[in-house]
């Protein structure tokens, strides 16, 4: 069944203008830290591991900007001054402010090396690897209609819109990008209707360094991640779904991820 465009849109509305934003990310020890909030006055910005960025109103990335460094980390960002200290096989509770149901598709998550401190980094040649991705699990669920079954988002939203991600065990001790990103596509089957929301994070990885760990390689900059047409980012999820291919390059081969609970 299809709903009326009428009856379809009144059904969005509520939520349309309800983005989301990470507040939190929390260690296995229980440390949390602030995520970037941009609703901060200039006043009272401390230094954050999280790096800013013009996302005021918890805004999107439209695909016409996934040819610029805006994809990276968000509108205009700029590194956090601190790292979250952290340790291969890690996993990290990242706890978005709150995530919309209606807000459908895949939940991603990458890494880039930082040439010394990621204080310094360049969000222009930062080279992408994926770590991690869910996109369409199964078409089961409670609102399978009009929005096609569970995806990664309602995973995230079951876990009161937190995300576990775990640092590669095979991971180089080193400075990181922790780029970790939602993709909408309630309004995706529009050309530039898919909304990306990137948060990135520096972490300082210790404690590994095996003579077997593995540096990241076959990364990708930014603004080569996704296009406008790629089949994740110009599809349409209110139809009769029956798979969905999550865009970005492969995961890394030597990431272990982490099952969520609930998915
Ligand atoms: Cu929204």
């Amino acid at each position: 069944m299809r709903l009326s465009p009428g009856l379809f849109l009144t059904a969005l509305l509520p939520t349309a203008s309800a983005h989301g934003r990470i507040t939190n990310i929390t260690t296995p020890t229980g440390t949390v830290y602030q995520g970037w909030d941009p609703a901060t006055p200039q006043a009272q910005l401390q230094d954050l591991t999280a790096w800013r960025a013009a996302n005021l109103g918890n805004v999107y990335v439209p695909p016409s900007q996934f040819n610029t460094s805006n994809i990276t980390c968000h509108f205009n960002s700029t590194p956090g001054a601190l790292h979250i200290p952290t340790a291969p096989g890690d996993v990290l509770r990242v706890q978005w402010n709150e995530w919309p149901a209606s807000h459908k598709g895949p939940v991603l998550t990458y890494l880039a090396t930082c040439a010394g401190s990621c204080a310094g980094a360049d969000k222009e040649t930062l080279d992408w690897v994926k770590i991690d991705e869910v996109g369409w699990l199964n078409s089961s669920g409670a609102d399978v209609l009009p929005l096609g079954g569970t995806w990664a988002t309602d995973v995230l939203r079951a876990n009161g819109a937190s995300w576990m991600v775990k640092v590669p065990e095979a991971l180089v001790d080193g400075s990181y990008v922790l780029r970790h990103e939602i993709i909408a596509l309630h309004v995706a089957e529009e050309v530039d209707g898919a909304q990306a929301y990137p948060q990135c994070v520096n972490l300082k990885v210790s404690g590994g360094g095996g003579k077997d760990a593995k540096k990241l390689e076959g990364g990708v900059v930014g603004e080569k991640l996704y296009g406008v047409r790629d089949k994740g980012v110009l599809v349409n999820i209110h139809g009769n779904v029956t798979g969905y291919e999550i865009p970005g390059p492969r995961v890394w081969e030597h990431a272990t991820r982490f099952k969520q609970p609930n998915e």
